[in-house]
């Protein structure tokens, strides 16, 4: 285990060294001095048991150190607690959202999401703490940064730290959460602050990824196919649907009676890339199929392409009205332009026109 990689692990380990110290000493010296009596004060060697009936000093000697030790211990962990608690104003927030059974990370100022948490280097982070309502507890767990906080459904935790070196760190789940709690791992990389601002602007490039709009137009193009989404769908499959829907769509996981994508039998929205987009923006209704709103539109259509890969039936098709209901329902013309790819710059452009917008509507919105 690392330690010393920012200054509330420091502190946590000085706390714990101290402890350790102190109640290993009063070990010893409890042992020491029971062993000896029981050799010093054997039967074998005096009868006659003498009834002592107060010692001042030896009673005072052992109120007033144990106190001064103990007073101490807590001075020196309420200091490093107080710390923990206590944020900079300046931390960067980062969303955590714990489900079963995968951390999401969102970044409410760059607006994307992400599997695993990167932060810059020697920058305060403020981790915002939450799992859904219909989900169970989890605990977001840090172990070289010694920082953990339990992610409760409906309520907003925190916790912070700020990385005083780059590298790969691990994150835990520390509360036992199901079936595949042991998997709920993900990966904290802190990296340069240059490499960090490369890292949002790729995560927005992937987010407005062109999608050659004319696959729309007949569902055995390849454009609307995953390779050309360039989205890893076995990923995605495992992180968020395998725990129920089984790695091989077959339904073998959690209990509950999860949808076998092998068979063609009773679909309730159907087949077809549009039926499973909206399944997944929808969910079904009192199942526990519920809706994976942070999926962007491509990962949605990547996914109703990988289920439908499992059928070994009939496959119903869309049509090309089909594929216009869902481009109009969902705007997905208005993600992108048809057939048109923009730039990294033009996505950034775009995002910030977007902010400036939301921010005119708040304002609007807040009486003056
Ligand atoms: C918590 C468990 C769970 C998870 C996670 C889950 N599902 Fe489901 N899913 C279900 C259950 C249960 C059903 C069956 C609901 C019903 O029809 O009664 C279902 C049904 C479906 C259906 C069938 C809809 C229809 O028309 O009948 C699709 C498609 C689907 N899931 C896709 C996915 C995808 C893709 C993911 C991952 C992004 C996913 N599911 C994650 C539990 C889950
Ligand atoms: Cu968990």
């Amino acid at each position: 285990m690392n330690s010393g990689v920012s200054e509330i692990a420091r502190e946590v380990d000085h706390a714990f060294l101290l402890v350790g110290i102190a109640t290993g000493l009063m070990l010893l010296g409890i042992t020491v001095v029971m062993v000896w009596f029981v050799i010093k004060y054997s039967r074998k060697k005096s009868k006659r048991v003498v009834n002592i009936e107060g010692h001042r000093l030896l009673e005072i000697t052992w109120i007033v150190i144990p106190t001064i030790i103990v007073t101490w211990m807590f001075f020196v962990a309420y200091e490093g607690f107080g710390m923990m608690r206590q944020p900079p104003d300046d931390a960067m927030i980062v969303q955590v959202t714990g489900r079963q059974w995968a951390w999401e990370f969102a970044y409410p100022e760059e607006k994307i999401t992400a599997s695993e948490m990167v932060v810059p280097v020697n920058r305060a982070v403020k981790a915002l703490i939450t799992a859904p309502v219909d989900d169970v507890l989890h605990s977001f767990y840090l172990p070289d940064f010694r920082v953990k906080e339990d992610a409760v459904p409906g309520r907003e935790t925190y916790l912070w730290f700020k990385a005083e070196r780059e590298g790969e760190f691990n994150i835990f789940c520390a509360e036992y959460c199901g079936k595949d709690h042991a998997k709920m791992r993900s990966t904290l990389r802190v990296v340069s602050n240059d490499a960090y601002r490369a890292w949002v602007k790729g995560q927005i490039a992937k987010r407005y990824k062109p999608l050659e709009f004319s696959g729309f137009e007949n569902p055995k193009h390849p454009a609307f196919g995953k390779e050309d989404l360039n989205i890893d769908s076995t990923k995605l499959f495992g992180t968020y649907c395998a725990s129920c829907h089984g790695e091989a769509g077959d339904g073998s996981g959690l209990p509950g009676e999860a949808r076998n994508f092998q068979s063609d039998k009773d679909w309730k929205n159907g087949t077809r890339v549009s039926d499973i987009f909206k399944t997944l923006i929808d969910g079904i209704e009192d199942t526990q199929m519920r809706s994976f709103p942070n999926l962007t539109p491509w990962e949605r259509v990547a996914l109703a392409h990988y289920v439908r890969a499992f059928q070994t039936g009939a496959l119903q098709h869309d049509t090309q009205e089909s594929y216009d209901a869902l481009i109009k329902e969902f705007e997905l013309d208005k993600i992108t332009g048809p057939g048109e790819t923009i730039s990294v710059e033009r996505a950034m452009e775009i995002l910030s026109e977007e902010a400036a917008a939301e921010q005119a509507r708040d304002a609007e919105a807040t009486p003056k």
